[in-house]
């Protein structure tokens, strides 16, 4: 059996925000990263700091941890966004109410430098630079020659200035250490 080199993967780099905020939500989150990572057409690259959030758009709700990846992909953004909606469905993911509580979100956000406007996928996410919980981990990910650096990381500082906006560091991890990341 002949181990993929995360070098030999080649492809594009894309950026996923996830959240959960319903049963074991560190758990969910580890299980997510570690499932896209043991594909053989998606490498993560670069996890973020886990980050506690104040529910945004329908409040009633528990609170969040959200976190981001940068990965590295063969897949095109729609089979990609397919293979994300598949594991938030495996992941016991149930669309019930909207923007109510779920055992686990992965939305992509960046890939590579695509822009589309389509029913199924919009790129960049549309309300990325809007929300705080997500800027903040993804300023975590982000490449330092990434054309969104910048501006993602003077939000992301911004927002967590402003201290309003209920984002709380929850813990740093190194999830990658320990399954089949060879690290250097
Ligand atoms: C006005 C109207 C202001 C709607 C904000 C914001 C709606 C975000 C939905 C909004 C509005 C969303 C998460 C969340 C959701 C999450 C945290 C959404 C979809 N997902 N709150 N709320 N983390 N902290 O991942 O993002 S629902
Ligand atoms: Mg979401
Ligand atoms: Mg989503």
């Amino acid at each position: 059996m002949e181990q993929l080199l995360p070098s030999n993967l080649g492809g594009f780099t894309a950026y996923i925000a996830l959240g959960s905020n319903m049963g074991d939500r560190e758990e969910l989150l580890r299980q997510a990263v570690e499932r896209l990572n043991e594909r053989g057409d998606i490498e993560v690259l670069r996890i973020s700091s886990l980050y506690e959030t104040d529910p945004v758009g329908f409040t009633d709700q528990p609170a969040f941890l959200n976190m981001a990846i940068a990965v590295q992909t063969t897949l095109d953004p729609i089979a990609l966004l397919r293979v994300q909606l598949e594991e938030e469905r495996l992941l016991g993911r149930v669309r019930d109410i909207r923007w109510g509580p779920r055992t686990i979100d992965l939305d992509l956000l960046l890939y590579d430098n695509v822009t589309m406007d389509g029913a199924e996928l919009t790129l960049p996410h549309p309300r990325m630079m809007e929300r705080a919980f997500v800027l903040v981990p993804l300023s975590d990910v982000i490449a330092g020659d990434h054309p969104l650096r910048n501006s993602v990381s003077t939000a992301a500082a911004a927002a967590l200035q402003e201290g309003k906006e209920g984002i709380a560091l929850w813990k740093t991890i190194n999830w990658l250490s320990g399954y089949g990341h060879s690290g250097s």
